[in-house]
């Protein structure tokens, strides 16, 4: 195997320093004027989605030097490492295989020489199967009655998804059932999501992989004590009213749950690529497995397009390169998700799990320190919301803040000129942003001298924007892929291991040791440093007060 020379050291790394010098200070306004087809030329049409990336600080020579960076760090090797099932997530020694989830029904996929396709489509279908009899009000509850209310208790990868894909299609969803979700330990949101609802029409799926995650597992038996409570049923009603996704079946069954409704799914898969496996079982309760096998078509067809398109039309490695030309040339830290369609208001969290859990990293492959920054601080609010709170910032602050602009070209709710109006603003945006308004510009207004710096806009802030159709269970299949190959294509090029999560781990560890000092009625003895002590000694003693 050819090796690759640390991402600092690389010829192509080098070439993009010495041009960063060269281009670091050029205005879009002048790349503008120069190339009147410059909106044109930066454009890239895949699978009904376009991306404008000309408001970027880039030129031709720019992107050739980002994609013979991609070569160089052998992306092209790396994504048929990933599609092939090669144990990629070394430190965990473990095949990647999300992408298996949305392929074809003919395909071959191996894991340790098993197609795991057939697994694959054996559970989809008793999820469809069982999605059908919920939907048509054929299961019934301990008490017979049909069940109304869908909770889906999960954490993280098992939440996540599943919460932004409900909002997002939403309009697909079936208006008679009502959705909730519970993951956070704090016992207000079991609360709050079971407030009025009747037990007996209400069904709970305990989405865990693990099946030991500490908030889901406390929640789930909480909702068993609700469920047992309300019903004045013994154990024998949890079968009708819980249902499992997990890999851990010993676990599921321990719980009471039936493992004829456990749903698998497969340690090749992660949490924060899990919502097309049986994780996302609310979302195709939700919309019906037809949708849902619309949006695993989307999720293939952007699979298709990152392994095979050349990198100048490839949208995921495009936006990936950009991505790292901001993030280590640039030095912009952060990167502002903003989609100007409300069904996808959770599409910024969902991403900064995405995004973050899988690039959040120091140390390279090979055990070493970075010398260079990794992932970036995704965040945003949905448009146009967004504009009339952190825009400022964007706009005239210190920071420079990259933009990925989302929206559809035709509103799922065609309400007056709504739609005209939300479109204006996104197209606003990033011209604004990009080109700004100068000196003499606002002194031309009139503008008082004293008030003209306040006023003046420098632009030159760099923004994608990504135009859909429309917002449908492909488009958003699409959508996530996209970034999910986002994220790949940068990990390789930091040379990160994208899928663990090790930095999660020693705050789990350290609540485990805590939570029997909280709990302790006898004085005890902590030692802990002087604030943890100090902390966890105020909150017993002002619970002891009542
Ligand atoms: C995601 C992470 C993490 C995980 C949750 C829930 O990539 O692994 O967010 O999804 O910790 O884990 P369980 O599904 O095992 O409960």
């Amino acid at each position: 195997m050819k090796t690759i020379a640390p991402l600092t050291q690389r010829a192509s790394w080098k070439s993009l320093e010495v041009h960063f010098e060269k281009i670091r200070e050029v205005h879009l306004r002048d790349w503008f004027g120069q190339d009147p087809a410059r909106g044109r030329v930066f454009g890239v049409e895949a699978l009904g989605m376009y991306l404008d990336y000309s408001k970027n600080r880039i030129d031709q020579e720019t992107l050739k030097h980002l994609f013979a960076l991609a070569d160089e760090s052998g992306l092209r090797s790396a994504i048929e490492a990933m599609f092939r099932g090669d144990a990629i997530n070394i430190t965990e020694n473990r095949a990647v295989l999300h992408t298996a989830l949305r392929a074809p029904r003919d395909a071959r996929v191996e894991v340790a020489g098993r197609n795991v396709i057939p697994d694959v489509y054996e559970v989809l279908d008793r999820m469809g199967g069982f999605c059908d009899r919920i939907r048509s009000g054929q299961w019934k509850g301990h008490a017979g009655k049909p069940i109304v209310n869908i909770i889906n208790i999960g954490i993280g990868g098992s939440d996540l998804g599943p919460v932004m894909a409900y909002e997002a299609l939403k309009s697909y969803s079936d208006r008679s059932l009502k959705f909730l979700f519970v993951s956070n330990v704090d016992g207000t949101d079991f609360a709050e999501a079971v407030e009025g609802l009747d037990p007996a029409e209400t069904l709970f799926i305990v989405a865990s992989k693990t099946f030991t995650t500490q908030e889901t597992m406390t929640n789930a038996q909480t909702a068993k004590d609700w469920l047992l409570q309300g019903l004045g049923a013994g154990q024998e009603a949890v079968a009708k009213h819980f249902v499992a996704v997990s890999t851990n079946a010993t676990k599921v069954s321990e719980f009471g749950i039936d493992t004829a409704n456990m749903f698998g799914f497969w340690d090749w898969v992660g949490g924060r690529y899990s919502m097309d496996s049986a994780i996302g079982l609310s979302t195709m309760i939700a919309i019906g497995p037809a949708n849902f096998h619309e949006m695993l078509t989307g999720f293939r067809q952007m699979d298709e397009h990152f392994r095979t398109a050349p990198w100048e039309s490839n949208i995921p490695v495009l936006m990936a390169l950009l991505g790292i030309w901001y993030n280590n040339f640039f030095q912009a830290a952060s990167i502002a998700v903003l989609p100007y369609d409300q069904y996808l208001k959770r599409f910024p969290a969902y991403l900064q799990q995405l995004t973050m859990e899988s690039n959040g990293k120091r140390v390279t492959l090979s055990g070493s320190y970075v010398d260079y920054d990794t992932g970036a601080v995704y965040w945003g609010e949905p448009g146009t919301n967004g504009q009339h709170s952190f825009y400022q910032l964007i706009h005239q602050g210190t920071r420079l803040i990259p933009c990925d602009f989302i929206a559809f070209c035709h509103s799922l709710n065609p309400v007056g000129r709504h739609h005209d109006l939300l479109m204006a603003n996104v197209f606003a945006q990033a011209e604004a942003l990009a080109f700004g308004k100068t000196l003499t510009e606002v002194r031309s207004e009139g503008t008082a001298e004293w008030l003209a710096p306040h006023r003046e806009f420098d632009g030159n802030r760099p923004s994608n924007v990504l135009l859909l159709e429309r917002l449908t269970p492909a488009s958003l299949g699409k959508l996530v892929a996209l970034y999910e190959h986002i994220v790949f294509a940068q990990g390789v090029i930091w040379n990160l291991d994208s899928f663990d999560q090790w930095g999660v781990e020693l705050g789990k560890v350290l609540a485990q040791r805590i939570v029997p000092e909280l709990e302790s009625p006898e004085p005890l003895e902590l030692r802990h440093d002087s604030s943890t002590n100090a902390l966890i000694e105020r909150y017993r003693a002002t619970r002891k007060k009542g």
